[in-house]
């Protein structure tokens, strides 16, 4: 017989990736259509409560205070039926989550979101899923999520269900400075946005085509700490996988003004030896790739550039981790309203 309450905790970290995924594969189940590398980031964290209850009759999902309804919720439900259907087990769960940055903005928060999620849910139900599983059950979820299991550097292999770590947060001293240009909710989200791209955009298969080798590139400069190398292709990674977004019907245009002030701000500091490189994933806000003991002087200069509202140093991260399911949750973070666009 099962309990009447089973709670699980957990706490996971966003990650950026230095090579981008933007696109759907055929096969379905969230699988992606391109590879993606990513740094899982320090800074960016949420905290998610799950408990499994016999007494309730709904999934239930609170968010800072805030009560996640429609499509976000359903979206929860989703992920929490993955885990009832392994465990067998159909109590409905009450899902309490923090975040500590801007929501909704870009800053990958259903990255965190659902990382976090999966780790508290198998935690309640004390599934015995290896990390591999788990970042399966993320990535079905939100595929970005599937690589905050792991701390450090992260690759997802197209149309490949589970993530795999490639270097721990130890590898490389590097920092991705978040200059935030808004922290609006943006108009477009991730998976709308990346369905469009696909159905309209004349480029899509040639960055579907040309994302391989560009993510090569990444991973190796990120394994041999090649500075320049990682820079020069996450940048072009960025440019291209915005490219298609720009160049579809009608468009999905996520930069603004202070976006591209920022592109040649950085461009102009590299070529004058500054290590500093761009990427910008689905919002306006610019995050900057550079070394570790650089990191404090980037946040400097960008936090008097124009148009920048907030910054933030993120440092490599570890991966998303089961928490003391009895400790003070709200109290551990400082709370802000967790993503309902997650
Ligand atoms: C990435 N992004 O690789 C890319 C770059 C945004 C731009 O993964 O549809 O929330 O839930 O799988 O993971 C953000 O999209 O998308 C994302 P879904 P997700 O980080």
């Amino acid at each position: 017989m099962t309990k009447d309450i089973s709670k699980g905790r957990s706490e996971a970290c966003a990650n950026i990736a230095l090579a981008k995924y933007w696109g759907k594969s055929a096969l379905g189940d969230n699988l992606t259509a391109v590879p993606s590398l990513s740094l899982t980031l320090d800074a960016l964290r949420t905290r998610t409560e799950v408990i499994f209850d016999a007494e309730l009759k709904e999934d239930e999902a609170v968010f800072a205070g805030i009560k996640a309804e429609g499509l976000s919720l359903q979206r929860i439900s989703r992920a929490l039926d993955r885990f009832r259907n392994i465990a067998e087990d159909q109590r409905r769960a009450r899902v309490l989550s923090f975040n500590n940055f801007p929501t909704a903005a870009g800053l990958a928060s259903s990255a965190s979101g659902f990382a976090a999620l999966c780790v508290a849910a198998s935690s309640a139900l004390t599934l015995p899923l290896s990390v591999g599983q788990l970042s399966d059950q993320a990535r079905k979820n939100s595929a970005s999520a599937g690589r905050s299991l792991f701390g450090g550097f992260a690759e997802l292999e197209a149309k490949t269900a589970e993530a795999q770590p490639i270097a721990p947060s130890s590898h490389w001293d590097v920092a991705m400075v978040v200059a935030v240009i808004s922290s609006a909710k943006k108009a477009v989200g991730s998976t709308g946005g990346m369905l469009h791209t696909e159905k309209t955009c004349p480029y899509y298969q040639q960055w579907v085509d040309s994302s391989p080798a560009i993510f090569e590139e990444v991973k190796a400069g990120v394994l041999s700490r090649d500075f320049e190398r990682v820079a020069t292709y996450m940048e072009h990674s960025t440019r291209l996988m915005h490219a298609t977004m720009m160049t579809s019907l009608p468009p999905v245009l996520y930069f603004k003004g202070a976006t591209i002030e920022l592109m040649h701000e950085i461009q102009n500091r590299r070529a004058q030896g500054e290590e500093v490189a761009y990427t910008m994933d689905a919002g306006p806000n610019v995050k900057v790739f550079t070394l570790g003991a650089k990191a404090d002087g980037v946040a400097r200069w960008l936090r008097e550039y124009p148009g920048v509202e907030d910054v933030l140093i993120c440092r490599p991260g570890p991966g998303a981790a089961e928490l003391d399911a009895n400790g003070p949750l709200q109290e551990a973070i400082r709370t802000k309203e967790w993503a309902a666009d997650a």
